[in-house]
């Protein structure tokens, strides 16, 4: 249906025959020329619409539209520099109706009349058709209003992905929008948040393909939304400029998209670790303070945040001397008890003559302009404020080195980067008018192109600036708002939540959404930032939060009077005010037990996230999967919210509401050991399991070795003296992995890493297991020995060989189940146990 031209309609008002507008809309007719050049094909139809087909790799196709009169570009903040486009093989044919362009994956065929894209497997089996392919719409006066792609959305099939969106997995029956949004204490179902991922997944009957649309204007994305089985995309300027990523397989889409929009570096250890945030801890004795309790109570915790409160009335790269007096020691302090220390910077920077920052930005012409040259002023903290044009080289440059105190004097843990939608208080739209002008890397533009990387950018000049400023370690930087393709620069995390077991319910979707979506780098605030938990929901939020990438508690703290109720003596001490703590000790001795228990279990499980992050790296495997990932076939596991994949083999089964202590899980195809008693579970079977308070269930699937750390109050507290290797059995063969470095540092980048390939095999014969350990690069790890258990086992234990000699082995109890314990040395190369 096409919409009324109430532009169209006559001024009356003006006694003019005149339209208010002229308003054109332009669909693809017949194609008229065909043009191969290198593995690009280009269609122009009679009526001057041009696609550019784009072979990419065998699976992956870009298709572009163009008209007359648009700036052809190629320039990508999404894509990754570093991805190489591969030289192959395909055909293009033609019969009467088609263009026909094959691969060895996939195939694509054009139609002559109307330019409607289908594509298809190579065995022919449908992926996506097209339902009206191609529209613009465009007035004189406004521009381009809509650019859209329409594809049939048949029935059963089911939609994944688009970054940070709260709601259930499946996103059919709704449409979405992407504007990054300060979204603070939004609800389930609000839309949009803070960041924008064009990018979803498609499940048809067992086969996956993927969508990315790499337009950063405001973009529309709606799926069977009017129940009239059909879906869309659109932009409101920009190019027509899409990837169509084929699997089969769901995470093979994943990984496709993520290889080409990039992933981060490895992280340091310590940022897996637990962080402690609050809004905000000062002065310098509350820090202090802070810091011992977690020693005192043996609750181990890698880093500290401080929030706004920190600066001098929040002047960006300041100090509150009165509250930090001398803030270089107290960080050396805090290191010296094993605790990184992670300051904000935001982007508005406060307007004042006499401040260094502002002067420098004013000098030099680096804050955001309206289009006849005046700089954009907005509140923020400091009320008012000017934002740096992140998207020009050199205001990034400058930016960097603006870090350099913090980074290299002060040696900072890590930054973290807030408000950077960008968010403006006070008016309605939240952000900037859209008539700011950008540089967009030479390529100048209104902020209708640039908000949504405006925060994508800020990340990235934090980003060079900790890197330049400390070369030797590796960077550690949190932001809020971000694009496609800004997981190579910062993790992050979901934005302004609240204490209630919906979030926690929508923590656990937004967080495996962001991550097959690219983005694994992720987490929540634990406990709920606005409002306070009680003491179940945070252990419950702790125990779900072990399994997302970064374990962050933080809240509102004492700021009960909502976010944008600045106050001008803010930066006045404040009475300690205990009412809104949630550190994880607040709720007495029961709570403290549990939350300290849950800490170490993260602590335990540091070496097998470690290793998923080393997968996520190179593959682009995402470290959080909804069930659909582990059997797309498998109709029940697609329809699963709750329990999903963390890393490659433990499934979590999280409790996300109060009063239960059980719940009902659905097991995937294999066998499945229940991590606390050892239990064994058959999969394509529902099961209910007892899930007391202090115990959140998971599960290992059969045939994995699962490595576990010796638990430390903080990660480098002390070179491990063993690493245990838990080895689950299975009648049949798997591989698992194991990587390790000297987690910091850039030395694993020349080759000193250790990448571990277990190959278990319980298939040889009735009461055999071999377990093959196969190195590759040259870390040494500082154990000596590994003490390997041997779970599920069916038969008594004869003898075991370790690289041919002879064992002592330890028959125990564990749980339900005997298990079997032996020790190795570190560098093991075969131990068969029969
Ligand atoms: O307007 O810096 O999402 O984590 O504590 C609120 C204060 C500004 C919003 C962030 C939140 C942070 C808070 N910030």
């Amino acid at each position: 249906m096409e919409e009324a031209d109430t532009e169209k309609q006559i001024d009356l008002t003006e006694g003019s025959d005149r339209h208010r507008d002229v308003i054109s809309r332009h669909r693809p007719d017949r194609i008229d020329t065909i043009e191969e050049e290198g593995q690009s094909i280009t269609f122009v139809t009679e009526n001057n619409v041009e696609l550019i087909i784009r072979l990419v790799t065998p699976e992956i196709f870009q298709l572009t539209y163009y008209l007359e009169g648009d700036v052809r570009s190629d320039f990508s903040y999404a894509i990754d520099p570093g991805f190489k486009a591969p030289d192959f093989d395909y055909s293009l044919e033609e019969n009467d109706e088609h263009y026909i362009i094959e691969t060895s994956s996939l195939k694509a065929t054009v139609t002559k009349e109307k330019l409607l894209v289908d594509f298809f497997d190579k065995d022919g089996n449908i992926l996506c058709e097209d339902e009206d392919g191609f529209y613009r719409r465009e007035s004189l006066m406004k521009g381009i209003s809509e650019l859209k792609v329409t594809k049939k959305a048949p029935r059963g099939v089911r939609y994944f992905g688009l970054g940070d969106k709260a709601v259930d997995v499946d996103l059919r029956g709704r449409a979405y929008e992407n504007w990054n949004t300060d979204s603070y204490a939004y609800e389930r179902g609000e839309d949009p948040l803070y960041r924008s991922i064009p990018f979803y997944l498609a499940l048809i009957e067992d086969r996956a393909y993927g969508i990315f649309m790499d337009n950063t204007y405001r973009t529309r994305f709606s799926f069977d939304r009017q129940k009239d089985r059909v879906s869309s995309f659109n932009a409101r300027g920009g190019v027509m400029n899409y990837y169509f990523i084929y699997g089969p397989g769901l995470n093979e889409v994943t990984e496709r998209y993520t290889k080409l929009t990039g992933t981060p570096e490895m992280p340091p250890m310590w940022a897996l670790g637990y962080h402690q945030c609050r809004w905000s801890y000062y002065p310098e004795e509350r820090v202090r303070e802070l810091a011992d309790t977690f020693r005192e109570k043996k609750i181990p915790c890698d880093a500290i945040y401080l929030d706004i409160d920190y600066m001098d009335e929040y002047r960006v790269f300041t100090w509150n001397e009165r509250l930090f007096p001398d803030a270089g020691k107290m960080i050396s302090d805090l290191r010296k008890q094993g605790f990184r220390t992670i300051v904000m910077i935001d982007p508005g920077v406060k307007v004042d003559k006499d401040y260094f920052v502002y002067r420098q930005g004013v000098e030099n012409n680096y804050f955001c302009k309206r289009p006849d040259g005046e700089t954009v002023i907005a509140p923020v903290w400091p009320s008012k404020c000017v934002f740096p044009d992140f998207t020009d080289p050199e205001v990034r440059n400058w930016w960097a080195d603006l870090y350099k105190p913090l980074i290299n004097d002060l040696e900072m843990g890590g930054i973290w980067n807030d408000m950077n939608e960008p968010a403006v208080f006070e008016v309605k739209r939240k952000t900037f008018p859209n008539d700011i002008r950008h540089d967009y890397d030479g390529h100048p533009c209104s902020h209708k192109k640039a908000h949504n990387i405006y925060g994508m950018q800020m990340a990235k000049a934090s980003l060079e600036g900790i890197r330049k400023h400390a070369p030797d370690r590796r960077p550690f930087l949190l932001t809020r708002a971000n694009f496609s393709g800004g997981q190579r620069y910062a993790a992050l995390w979901t934005g302004d939540n609240i204490a209630t077991w919906d979030h926690l319910r929508l923590a656990n979707e937004q967080c495996q959404r962001l991550s097959i979506s690219g983005y694994s780098f992720v987490g929540s605030d634990v406990g709920g930032f606005v409002k306070k938990p009680d003491g179940e929901l945070l252990a419950r939020w702790m125990q779900l939060s072990v399994f997302h990438p970064l374990f962050r508690n933080h809240s509102m703290g004492y700021n009960v009077d909502g976010a944008a109720a600045v106050k001008k003596d803010q930066v006045e001490l404040q009475k300690r005010n205990t009412e809104n703590d949630q550190e994880p000790w607040v709720y007495g001795k029961k709570f403290t037990k549990i939350n300290r228990e849950v800490i170490n279990l993260r602590y335990r499980l540091l070496n097998y996230l470690y290793t998923s992050f080393y997968s996520y790296l190179n593959e682009g495997t995402p470290i959080l999967k909804p069930l659909a990932y582990e059997d797309q076939g498998d109709q029940k596991a697609a329809m699963q919210n709750d329990a999903f994949l963390f890393g490659d083999d433990i499934l979590v089964s999280p409790v996300l509401s109060k009063g239960k202590t059980e719940v009902s899980t659905y097991l995937p195809d294999g066998k499945w050991y229940h991590y606390w008693d050892n239990m064994v579970f058959e999969g394509r079977n529902s099961y209910d399991i007892s899930a007391p308070l202090e115990r959140i269930p998971f599960f290992v699937r059969e045939g994995t070795v699962l490595p576990l750390r010796e638990v430390m109050q903080y990660t480098d507290e002390k070179d491990p003296e063993t690493l245990e290797l838990n080895v689950y059995y299975s009648n049949k063969s798997k591989t698992s992995l194991l990587y390790e470095d000297a987690e910091e540092g850039l030395e694993y980048k020349n080759g000193e890493y250790l990448l571990t390939r277990f190959d278990y095999d319980g298939g040889t014969g009735d009461r055999k297991v071999i377990l093959k350990a196969s190195r590759e690069g040259s870390y040494q790890p500082t154990y000596i020995s590994v003490e390997i258990t041997f779970i599920g086992l069916p038969f008594e234990v004869d003898t075991a060989e370790v690289d041919g000699d002879e064992a002592d082995v330890e028959m125990v109890e564990s749980g339900k189940v005997k298990v079997c314990k032996l020790k190795a040395p570190a560098g093991f190369e075969e131990i068969v146990v029969s």
